[in-house]
């Protein structure tokens, strides 16, 4: 599984001082942490409160440059703000996201063409996030036909069926689970899928618990990526033991030890 470290965003009370005061230490100590935790991929968002979005952006990418050369995941709602980020990124980078509204379907797939990276498509349309499974397959066609239309390949999607918190829809992640297996028949090469995990246990009191089981039953479902706390040892040794169980990696006695080795990080 790609593993995509959540915490670089400006969300987090740390991150979002560090963004004000243009604070290079506190940012380039976060990824590294996660870089070291085993993140595959940094997620970077600043945030909703900062007042330039796209001079925070290009500012977060460059400190985080600074210090790792891991690929980067650039997170904004906003087109301007992902064209600035990816800009300062250059290679090593992927889009989150776009939505299958199609204004912004054609702002940001010729963006996935022309820096031939991945891109990730929230089953969102002009109506919101559908309710049940067969409403996100619906949107998630609209994101593989947009793959066609501007020439990006389709196992380059990203398919995100959002995943929301469980205290408020406790429906909801039966719905995400199917979705994620029946991503698999949209099309040859199928779409890869991605969850924002965390969102799953926000205003709960067992947001680890709820993290690592969820994240353990999406992966038994065919997940391919997931934005998570890296730093949550809980969790990165069940996502272990689960592509273990799931034969996609290879058993030995000390598989947690053996994956993190075979992980180890080049900065
Ligand atoms: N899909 C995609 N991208 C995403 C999301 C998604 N990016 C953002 C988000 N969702 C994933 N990242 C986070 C990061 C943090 C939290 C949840 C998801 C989180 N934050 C604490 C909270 O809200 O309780 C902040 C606590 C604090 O301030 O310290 O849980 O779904 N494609």
């Amino acid at each position: 599984m790609l593993a995509i470290g959540e915490r670089i965003n400006g969300m987090f009370r740390e991150i979002g001082r560090a963004i004000r005061r243009q604070d290079p230490e506190v940012i380039q100590r976060v990824a590294l942490r996660q870089v070291e935790a085993g993140a595959d991929v940094l997620d970077v968002n600043v945030g909703p409160t900062a007042e330039d979005p796209v001079a925070a952006m290009v500012w977060l990418v460059n400190t985080i440059r600074e210090v790792t050369a891991a690929p980067l995941s650039i997170d904004s709602t906003k087109p301007e703000v992902l064209r600035a980020g990816l800009q300062a990124a250059g290679d090593r980078v992927m889009i989150n996201s776009t939505t299958a509204v199609p204004e912004r379907m054609a702002a940001l797939f010729p963006l996935a063409a022309q820096y031939n990276c991945p891109i990730v498509g929230l089953t969102i349309d002009a109506s919101g996030v559908p309710r049940d499974a067969a409403g996100r397959m619906e949107v998630a066609l609209q994101l593989v036909a947009a793959c066609l239309e501007y020439g990006v390949p389709t196992d380059r999607l990203y398919i995100d069926p959002v995943i929301l918190p469980v205290n408020a829809a406790q429906h909801l992640p039966t719905e995400v689970f199917k979705a994620i297996g029946m991503c698999r028949t949209l099309c040859d090469p199928p779409p890869k899928t991605i969850l924002g995990l965390s969102n799953v246990s926000q205003g709960t009191t067992q947001r680890s618990l709820l993290n690592r089981t969820c994240l353990v039953m999406a992966l038994a479902h065919g997940l391919d990526a997931a934005i998570v706390d890296v730093t949550d040892e809980a969790l990165m040794e069940a996502m272990i033991a689960a592509e273990v169980l799931l034969n996609r990696q290879v058993y030995c006695d000390d598989f947690v030890r053996a994956y993190r080795a075979a992980h180890a990080v080049q900065g």
